[in-house]
């Protein structure tokens, strides 16, 4: 898979994009990650990308030439299945999103800045808008980068077994059951008997049990999704 991001602070996404498994994806050739700086696009001689609001007193919004030419660009090279503006006003964010966007070939992800785009890139070049909770960041490129890293760790082959997507959280809207590693006793609180017994099927069905519990207690908007699933 590849993802494209156009963002006009590169810099930002280099950081959260080239550690752990995500860094690893892209060693392995699974994943393909570009982030393009959007002045690089612009015809302004100053390299500007945003302008002044015809709403008085809105503050800056990002212009539609820069963004048109920086996706044009790309478009020229490939076909790409889906275009996504980042924005506090998108659809809100979701595991199911996240595998839906695992199966595409190739995405522009457009990182939202200032006070949003001209209304009008919205309604010609993006095919999807996408918010990642309900409150305000400065600017897309952190959600542009929680987006790739929940999407890319998705990918055939970028997990290992043992880390498996399939048993996240959120995957069978349950939360992971509790996990703990040696000594097997501290300050007198003790790791569950059961998962020292050596019996599989006896700890999975007390791991999905405390799941249950757990996705109950903590998150119960979750647990109704889990019953009308089960
Ligand atoms: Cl995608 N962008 C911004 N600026 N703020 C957000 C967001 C996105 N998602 C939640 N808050």
């Amino acid at each position: 898979m590849r993802i494209d991001i156009i963002t006009v602070l590169p810099e930002m996404l280099e950081s959260p994009l080239n550690y752990s498994i995500v860094k690893r994806a892209q060693e392995k050739r699974l994943a393909e990650i570009h982030v393009h700086n959007m002045r690089d696009f612009s015809d302004d001689k100053h390299r500007r990308v945003d302008d002044y609001s015809f709403s008085k007193g809105a503050g800056m919004v990002m212009a539609i030439q820069p963004i048109e030419k920086a996706i044009e660009t790309l478009k020229k090279e490939r076909d790409y299945d889906e275009i996504i503006f980042t924005t506090p006003d998108g659809k809100l964010f979701d595991q199911k999103e996240a595998n839906t966007l695992s199966l595409k070939k190739n995405i522009i992800i457009l990182c939202g800045h200032y006070k949003g785009v001209d209304q009008r890139v919205r309604d010609l070049l993006i095919t999807r808008e996408i918010s990642i909770g309900d409150y305000v960041l400065t600017g897309g490129e952190l959600a542009a980068a929680v987006i790739t890293d929940s999407v890319v760790r998705l990918l055939p082959g970028v997990l290992s077994d043992e880390t498996s997507a399939l048993t996240d959280s959120f995957q069978d809207h349950l939360l992971s059951p509790p996990v703990y590693t040696r000594p097997a006793e501290y300050k007198g609180l003790k790791v569950p008997e059961i998962l020292l017994s050596g019996n599989d099927k006896l700890i999975d069905d007390w791991k999905h049990q405390k799941s249950i519990e757990r996705t109950k207690k903590l998150r119960p908007d979750l647990y109704k999704k889990f019953l009308g699933k089960s």
